[in-house]
């Protein structure tokens, strides 16, 4: 680009003449032979014109020399075969699911992200999609135009059973570790097409678990095939313009009863994800005969809907009023969404629609940690192949222990997210073959919170440091390293915000009456247990169980206190709870007989941080009532007239 001078569009004026002029003179190989020509105008658009004298710097190379531009380039990180590259995720396959055809899969799948997949993912970065809402006739179509790459993703999730490997179930209460294994590897190169699958993988879930039957049996199969021509994917259209996160009281579309048994909806989706999908599942209250609805979450239904066409070629019962602008995943079409008498069938019980959905709020909850985890880990591997190619001061970055301990730390934060989230893929898929204890549901139902905020976070933190290890180029849009960043930080939005899902934490703890937490302390101390004898482990055994029992005492102390004082602390409650319980996965990971040296190093390093922010927090007086004023007037401080 450096080269664009004045000088060199007259000589690219002049080359387009002499290509017109073959093209007269000479056709077709005539044009072809005058492309060369082009190049080496612009190559050498500094050089001196024809019969000027040649100044020095051209007198020392030749004319046609790169040595204008320099030789020293930088060397670009490569991206290798992330299974391969995984060492944690190898290790603990192969200590939970050692399957010849699993661990194949996942070695062939990640040799295909690596060389074919991930350039599709940057298409559908540089390719976005596009809404036309017109014909050239002027009739109104609403297409949403995505590019080939993001067609190319859906067929590849289909074939490689992406949704599918969890209903499948081949490998019985491992089916969602390896599924997810699976997104695991896939999710930094998918384009965001993991948005989808999400929810289409949290559909399937809501149909098996309120019956397969007519009118989603079909659906349930198209969302579970392997078949790409088959394949559909499905949306969650939850939020209206009031929001998403209190849907009980934003939530305005209504269900008209129709005589057939069926409903037709009318409302406003305001933030509807991957709207391209082939059906939806949604929220709407249901209206009497004189179109009253009942207002708050008694009065919400779960609603499924196909999205489809007339004959006329419009959207049935759906107008797409504008694609979003935003900061990232900006590969996803994202839309507000006016329905306006789209048909639907109700599939929850009248009133229930919150607790019908949540079966997909968990689902797509887990899959917002999994891509976390995995872009954290993309991240560190990225950064860590750079560091064996980039020299400065004298020595490649690897070998400056102050850039090694960056990398370090980035790389325990990564393994602890891997192994949180990995942990509640194992809950969810014991709870799916019928094999769960009650320990395991009240365990996962806890956790499932935990793990998208605390990763959520972790992930954007990760990547931010993960971006400046690559110096200036972290921030140049065109490596690709960017996008990491802006499409990591949706990740603590979408499927509940951190302190929505804090509050989470809150309501299950109250509504099983404490057994999350029995639960969370049971499992959390038998995890130790294992690890009692391993004296290299001795210091971070030593460091969780004493967070445990902080965290019990707190919890004591708390209960006795009004539901404000709880609340206030919900956040960094649900922070002690995931680092505590990530440290406990990690000393188990270590003490098994198969772990590496590392991964003592990971638990040693995991467990030195502040595991129980909440006790902390709690002897500093940050939840007693005088606190919340304080935060109020420190926040809306102004400037005093004198
Ligand atoms: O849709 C969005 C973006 C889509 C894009 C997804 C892509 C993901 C990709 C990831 C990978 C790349 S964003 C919309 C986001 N909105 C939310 O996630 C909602 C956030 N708000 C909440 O979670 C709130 O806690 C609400 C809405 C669930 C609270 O509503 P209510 O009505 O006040 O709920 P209640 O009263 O607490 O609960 C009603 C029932 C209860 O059941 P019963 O009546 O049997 O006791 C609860 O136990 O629902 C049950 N319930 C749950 N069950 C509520 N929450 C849950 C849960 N999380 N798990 C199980």
């Amino acid at each position: 680009m450096l080269l664009l001078t004045s000088e060199w569009m007259l000589q690219a004026m002049s080359m387009y003449r002499a290509v017109l002029h073959c093209r007269v003179s000479g056709g077709c190989c005539g044009v072809w032979r005058a492309v060369p020509q082009a190049l080496v105008h612009i190559r050498s658009a500094n050089v001196a014109k024809v019969g000027t004298r040649k100044s020095y710097e051209e007198q020392l190379y030749p004319t046609f020399s790169r040595a204008r531009i320099g030789s020293s380039f930088q060397e670009s990180p490569v991206l290798k075969n992330p299974f391969l590259e995984d060492a944690l995720l190898g290790g603990y396959l192969r200590r939970h699911l050692p399957q010849e055809a699993v661990l194949s899969d996942l070695c062939e799948f990640g040799e295909r992200v690596a060389k074919e997949v991930d350039g599709w993912g940057r298409e559908c970065e540089v390719n976005p999609p596009q809404l036309v809402h017109f014909d050239p006739w002027g009739c109104r179509v609403d297409h949403i135009v995505t590019s080939p790459a993001w067609k190319r993703m859906k067929s590849l999730s289909a074939q490689e059973g992406l949704v599918a490997i969890g209903y499948e179930r081949s490998f019985g209460e491992w089916s969602r570790v390896y599924q997810m294994s699976k997104l695991y590897i896939f999710s930094p190169s998918a384009g965001l097409y993991t948005c989808p699958l999400a929810m289409t993988d949290g559909a399937a879930k809501v149909i098996q678990s309120i019956g397969v039957s007519r009118p989603v049996q079909k659906a349930y199969s198209h969302l579970t095939t392997r078949q790409p021509d088959q394949f559909w994917t499905s949306g969650q259209w939850m939020t209206e313009r009031q929001g998403g996160s209190d849907v009980a009281t934003g939530t305005e579309t209504v269900a008209a009863p129709q005589t057939d048994g069926s409903y037709t909806l009318h409302g406003f989706k305001w933030f509807t994800s991957a709207t391209d999908a082939d059906m939806t599942l949604t929220l709407a209250r249901v209206q009497d005969r004189t179109g009253a609805t009942t207002p708050g979450s008694r009065g919400l239904s779960l609603f499924y809907a196909e999205v489809s066409r007339d004959e006329d070629g419009r959207l049935r019962g759906i107008e797409v009023q504008r694609l979003k602008d935003k900061l990232g995943t900006r590969q996803v079409p994202t839309a507000e969404l006016l329905l306006d008498g789209l048909p639907a069938h109700m599939l929850s019980e009248e009133g229930r629609g919150v607790a019908s959905i949540a079966n997909m709020l968990t689902i797509t909850r887990i899959h917002n940690g999994i891509s976390a985890a995995a872009t954290m880990r993309r991240v560190v591997q990225l950064a860590r192949d750079y560091a064996t190619r980039r020299t400065a001061f004298g020595k490649l970055l690897k070998d400056h222990p102050l850039h090694m301990q960056t990398l370090a730390r980035m790389e325990v934060e990564a393994r602890g997210a891997f192994l949180l989230v990995m942990d509640v893929c194992r809950l969810l898929g014991r709870e799916e073959i019928g094999v769960a204890s009650q320990l395991d549901t009240h365990l996962l139902r806890l956790l499932t919170p935990v793990v998208k905020l605390y990763t959520g976070k972790q992930a954007v933190a990760v990547v931010s440091e993960g971006l400046e290890s690559f110096g200036g180029q972290g921030y140049i849009e065109d490596t690709g390293l960017p996008i990491m960043l802006r499409d990591a930080q949706v990740l603590s939005i979408w499927e509940g915000t951190t302190n929505v899902l804090s509050l989470d934490v809150l309501r299950c703890v109250a509504r099983s009456s404490g057994m999350v937490l029995h639960a969370y302390f049971s499992h959390a101390k038998s995890l130790l247990a294992g690890a009692s004898s391993v004296s290299s482990l001795a210091p971070a055994v030593k460091a969780v169980h004493g967070a445990l029992s902080e965290l019990q005492n707190f919890i004591q102390v708390a209960a006795t206190r009004p539901p404000s004082y709880l609340e206030l602390a919900a956040r960094d409650l649900a922070y002690s709870l995931a680092r505590t319980y990530t440290g406990a996965l990690l000393i188990d990971h270590a003490s098994w007989e198969g772990a590496s040296p590392s991964d003592t190093y990971a638990a040693l390093r995991w467990c030195e941080q502040q595991l129980c922010p909440v006790v902390t927090k709690q002897a500093r007086g940050c939840y007693d009532p005088r606190t919340p004023p304080l935060d109020t007037a420190l926040v809306y401080d102004q400037l005093t007239q004198g």
